[in-house]
């Protein structure tokens, strides 16, 4: 082909290419729409482990044990476990108490465990007649039943599958008490029962708002077969961080927290965090421990003051009840959420931060601040908010305005004493234009360190605050010199620091260049790898001199374009080594 013709032809394609990628990104950025804006989902935990109750052969599981893992815990041959799943015989379930339960806490989402570790599906499958419509008395089809229920009420139907755990297939991953780890075939596994079950779920229930994979998967190229078939049959459907190798960079379009893990600070990724109302999954007859309904309010206004939604899990019984307990509370939950939605619904990160009384939440030109505790004098202060402050007044009594008073840089609103709400007063404050925060300032004891991560940190360009599943928070995601990652110190302890800088980077990342700015010095390094990301190394990288008290800023960047994450980076620390011509703790570790 001549040069000119290929050239015409490439003119041709590459405008058309452009029309498919930007379609494909609208579709990615949409598909994420009413995550980002319902918060608050249902996880529901039954099967047979429902019918055992966290009892086997009258030994009860320990104290901290979640009673969905019963067959693990004792062992329980495949042959006896299924035996007693003939058992489950749920005669009172009402899928439309369910999805009504759902509604009425204000929850916008469900997700069913169609198939927990011990392999027993909840849904009328082809592939494994181990399941609630062949193997038990009850015939029926919970997931179906489920799927309509939450229609009809406008929930989201959703999935958890477990793709790797089966305790119950000589291939699945797990069972060593009945079948020899050494002669699994897990690719049987994966291509006669986890892929085809996921199949089936993808294909009989309608659209699916996400799929739940739990326990990761052993390599990122099994990850991708689950990944693929989810998009194949439907192409809008979210699947979970938990899809991917954990040791590996996290797949999927949302990051979880650890069950039942509360991030520390904001991320900049998509995330949910799966928590439970008492401390078991599937239901115990020994766990009477639940939450009350105003720790769980305060919970999901802290998730949502980080930018996450919650995924709150009840647990019901073998005859398909929903114990009354959490009914109770669910209930009370929803009683909140009926007047205090709006705070909720729709909103983003708080973009100031944490105070000692309470929360915010963002929408539009609106600060929702949550007061969990009555500040002593009834001033809700907020530090650091740029925006003028047009009106304040409680959410449920939009016509009574609120004092406002402004007072070196920190806005406060005073609250009468007797208008505060037990569990959480919403005070909404309409600000002018987008609510931002001032610069945060990052202050350093006599002669302590600066510890500088993601929590005080701002991030440009692409680098993103993360989450990985060892329960670290990191900057992922930045390829570029505008990938950048700043913060600003104030120093008051003028000397010389010894600079370490913490990060994991894998092989593909090694000797690239990256730039640590402290002010006007320059420290110009290569990535070294660590071995693989979340393998986390503390590196020193010499020492700078903070000549003068005041305002400093420091900045990491990749030094060069590339197509390679630069590193999980966790933390750079100036530690103080000579401060005001006083001996530090110098050879400190
Ligand atoms: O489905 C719920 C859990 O069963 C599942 N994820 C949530 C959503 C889960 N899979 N793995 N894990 C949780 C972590 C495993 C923890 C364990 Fe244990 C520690 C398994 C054995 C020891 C906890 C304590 C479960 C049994 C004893």
């Amino acid at each position: 082909m001549s040069h000119s013709k290929s050239r015409q032809i490439l003119r041709a394609i590459v405008p058309l290419m452009w029309v498919v990628l930007a379609a494909g990104s609208a579709v990615a950025q949409d598909k994420m729409e009413w995550f980002r804006n319902d918060k608050f989902g249902m996880f529901v935990h039954w099967g047979p482990y429902s019918l055992l109750a966290g009892e086997w052969k009258g030994h009860r599981t320990p104290a901290g044990d979640e009673a969905e893992w019963i067959m693990q815990r004792f062992n329980i041959p495949v042959k006896e476990y299924r035996e007693m799943a003939h058992g489950l015989n749920p005669v009172k379930f009402d899928a439309n108490q369910f999805a009504k339960l759902a509604k009425a806490a204000g929850m916008k989402y469900l997700v069913l465990t169609a198939k927990h570790h011990d392999g027993f599906a909840m849904f009328r499958s082809l592939v494994s007649t181990y399941n609630i419509a062949d193997w038990t008395p009850f015939k029926r089809d919970i997931a179906k039943e489920l799927a309509e229920a939450c229609r009809r009420e406008g929930i989201r139907f959703c999935v958890y599958y477990s793709h790797r755990e089966d305790w119950d297939d000589p291939g699945g991953y797990g069972n060593h008490w009945d079948y020899d780890p050494a002669k699994k075939d897990f690719e049987k596994y994966l291509r006669e029962k986890s892929l085809p079950q996921l199949r089936e779920l993808l294909t009989n229930y309608g659209p699916l708002g996400l799929v739940w994979f739990d326990r990761g998967i052993d390599t990122t190229e099994q990850a991708k077969r689950f990944i693929d078939l989810v998009h194949e049959l439907q192409p809008q459907c979210l699947i979970n961080g938990r899809v991917g190798n954990y040791g590996h960079e996290l797949l999927g379009d949302y990051q979880n927290m650890n069950d039942n893990g509360m991030p520390t600070g904001g991320l900049d990724e998509y995330w949910e965090t799966p928590q439970t109302l008492n401390g078991t999954w599937g239901y115990s007859k020994f766990d009477q421990e639940w939450k009350t309904p105003a720790n769980v309010i305060q919970r999901l206004v802290e998730i949502v003051s980080k930018g996450g939604n919650y995924l709150l899990n009840i647990g019901p019984m073998a005859d398909g009840t929903v114990p009354a307990p959490s009914v109770a509370v669910l209930e009370q939950v929803g009683a909140w959420m009926q007047k205090n939605g709006e705070s909720i619904y729709g909103t983003s990160a708080c973009p100031v931060g944490q105070f000692p009384w309470g929360r915010c939440t963002v929408k539009g030109e609106r600060v929702y601040l949550h007061a969990f505790q009555r500040p002593a004098d009834g001033v809700l202060r907020v530090g650091g908010l740029r925006n003028e402050v047009r009106a304040a007044y409680l959410l449920q009594t939009p016509g009574r305005k609120l004092e406002v008073l402004s007072q070196s840089g920190v806005t406060g609103v005073r609250v009468p004493a007797q208008r505060w709400d037990a569990v959480s007063t919403v005070v909404v404050l309409e600000v002018k234009g987008k609510p931002e925060s001032e610069p945060k300032l990052i202050t350093q004891g006599s002669d302590s360190p600066f510890v500088l991560d993601y929590l005080g940190c701002e991030t440009a360009g692409r680098a993103m605050k993360r989450f990985n599943r060892d329960g670290k928070f990191h900057i992922g995601r930045w390829t570029n010199p505008e990938d950048q990652v700043s913060w600003n110190l104030l120093v008051s302890q003028p000397g010389r620091y010894r600079v370490h800088m913490r990060y994991a980077a894998r092989e593909a990342s090694a000797r690239r260049k990256y730039v640590v700015e402290i002010g006007e010095q320059r420290l110009q390094n290569s990535v070294e790898t660590t071995g693989d990301w979340y393998q986390y190394k503390t590196f020193d990288l010499g020492t700078v001199t903070l000549a003068r008290n005041g305002p400093l800023k420091v900045l990491i960047r990749p030094a060069e374009a590339g197509t390679e994450n630069l590193m999980y980076f966790e933390s750079l620390t100036l530690e103080p080594e000579t401060v005001s011509g006083q001996l530090g703790r110098v050879g400190r570790q």
